[in-house]
């Protein structure tokens, strides 16, 4: 091999490792143009990226707070399972998953964040009475699932909000989701488009 061939199959190599990285890390977060300062502002809580084998997620910490970055978490895959996982049917705009989260270990789970391919903006909602309303709202501090225990995704309950789907979900398509918890693991699963005629809270950002 001369110099130049073994600088083209260096840069090949290279090429393949990123994307098996990137394949194997998770499909859904975006790469990172730069690396997001942890508690610098971010436009939209519930953003993810992830940058240099780190995962960073968008979170206002308080109702209403600006939110900002959390700091990078180095990726892992996370032993948590989601199953029946189904995705209400849209065209656009909102749309909410649900299903069954099971935290196999001996020590809780926190779900901080979640991401997919198609919306860019994920959040973890509860639905709350505000003055005899069902309404909609972040989480405050996520989603813990108890150590070997399970949390259950459901309409007029804890949920996966699409804040902005980019292409209509229909029936029977398989989507994928990411969920991202506070130390760094992913968990990737794939929920089936549903027709669902509830679901239909009010959404309070900033609440
Ligand atoms: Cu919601």
């Amino acid at each position: 091999m001369n110099r130049s061939t073994i600088a083209r199959f260096a840069r090949t190599g290279a090429a393949i490792a990123i994307a098996a990285l990137a394949v194997s890390a998770v499909a859904a977060p975006a790469q990172a143009h730069e690396t997001p300062k942890a508690g610098s502002t971010c436009a939209m809580s519930g953003m993810t990226l992830i940058d240099h084998g780190d995962v960073y997620v968008c979170v206002s910490k308080t109702a209403g707070a600006k939110p900002r970055w959390g700091k990078g978490l180095p990726v892992s895959k996370s032993a948590l399972t989601w199953t029946d996982g189904w995705i209400k049917v849209a065209k656009s705009g909102m749309t909410a998953s649900f299903g069954m989260l099971k935290n196999p270990t001996n020590k809780p789970i926190t779900v901080i964040g979640a991401s997919s391919s198609v919306s860019k903006v994920l959040q973890l909602h509860e639905v709350v009475d505000k003055d005899g309303q069902m309404v909609m709202q972040q989480k405050p501090g996520g989603f813990t699932i108890p150590a070997g225990g399970m949390l259950e995704l459901k309409p007029s309950g804890n949920h996966v909000m699409f804040m902005k789907i980019t292409k209509p979900i229909t029936a029977g398509a398989m989507v994928p989701v990411s969920l991202i918890t506070s130390d760094g693991g992913i968990m990737t699963a794939k929920v089936m488009g549903k027709v669902y005629s509830g679901a239909n809270e009010t959404y309070m950002p900033g609440m």
